[in-house]
């Protein structure tokens, strides 16, 4: 990636205020936007795992990720011998996915409008769990319908190192460090840029204990 991409950034303090950094072309980070909503968050969670258990899924090449992952909105995210693609049904249980919390949803459209997407409105939340050793491997996000919409992705628990790439595989991504609270999103160049999680640390987090939970806010459908 060049730096030349970045050269029609405005400030980060002429959007998100000044715990925000931009960290790509469209992409920035709300350092601590979420904090404030976490035990709330936390708690929607639970509810939704009651409903829609984490799993690990399969990848088509028939590999077992080893993020756990859940989903909740009209649409989730799922993973099989047969592919990618959003469902309106959780594959496990054969019932839609539950509903996307009142909490999620006004958190990921204000986050969005700080960082200058207005008017998010996503349909589906993807929900990530990472316990030490877990990471996922540098990908691109291109199921989704309408690829002008951003990702808003909300970081809970234990730090990861978010790698942050480019436009190609092949270029090397940059290491974002994501704390508990913190708020990312990515739209405009960025928006299929390859990402991804380093292995997690250790550690014992006092509201989520040994693990990471990952919230990814999509425009699926
Ligand atoms: C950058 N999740 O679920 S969120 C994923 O922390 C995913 O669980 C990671 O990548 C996690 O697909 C990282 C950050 C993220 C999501 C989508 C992006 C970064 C992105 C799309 C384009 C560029
Ligand atoms: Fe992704």
């Amino acid at each position: 990636m060049t730096l030349d991409l970045f050269d029609n950034l405005p400030e980060p303090d002429s959007r998100g205020g000044d715990r925000s950094e931009a960290i790509g072309p469209g992409a920035m980070v709300l350092r601590g936007f979420a904090l404030s909503r976490a035990s709330a968050l936390r708690d929607a969670i639970e509810q939704i795992q009651a409903e829609a258990p984490f799993r690990h899924l399969v990848t088509p090449g028939g590999f077992r990720m080893s993020v756990a992952m859940t989903n909740c909105g009209t649409l989730g995210w799922v993973s099989d011998e047969s592919g990618y693609r959003y469902d309106p049904l959780d594959p496990d249980s054969g019932r839609p996915w539950p509903a996307m919390p009142a909490v999620f949803a006004e958190l990921a459209r204000e986050a969005a409008a700080a960082a200058g997407y207005p008017g998010f409105a996503p349909d589906a939340c993807l929900i990530n769990r990472y316990a030490p050793g877990t990471r996922l491997s540098l990908h691109q996000d291109r199921n989704e319908r309408d690829l002008r919409a951003p990702i808003v992705s909300v970081s809970l628990g234990l730090p990861a190192v978010f790698l942050f790439g480019g436009a190609r595989r092949a270029d090397r991504p940059a290491r974002v460090r994501m704390a508990h609270g913190d708020i990312a999103i990515w739209g405009g160049p960025s928006r299929l840029f390859y990402h991804g999680i380093a292995p997690l640390s250790d550690g014992d987090h006092p509201l989520l204990g040994p693990l990471r939970l990952n919230l990814t806010f999509r425009k699926a459908g």
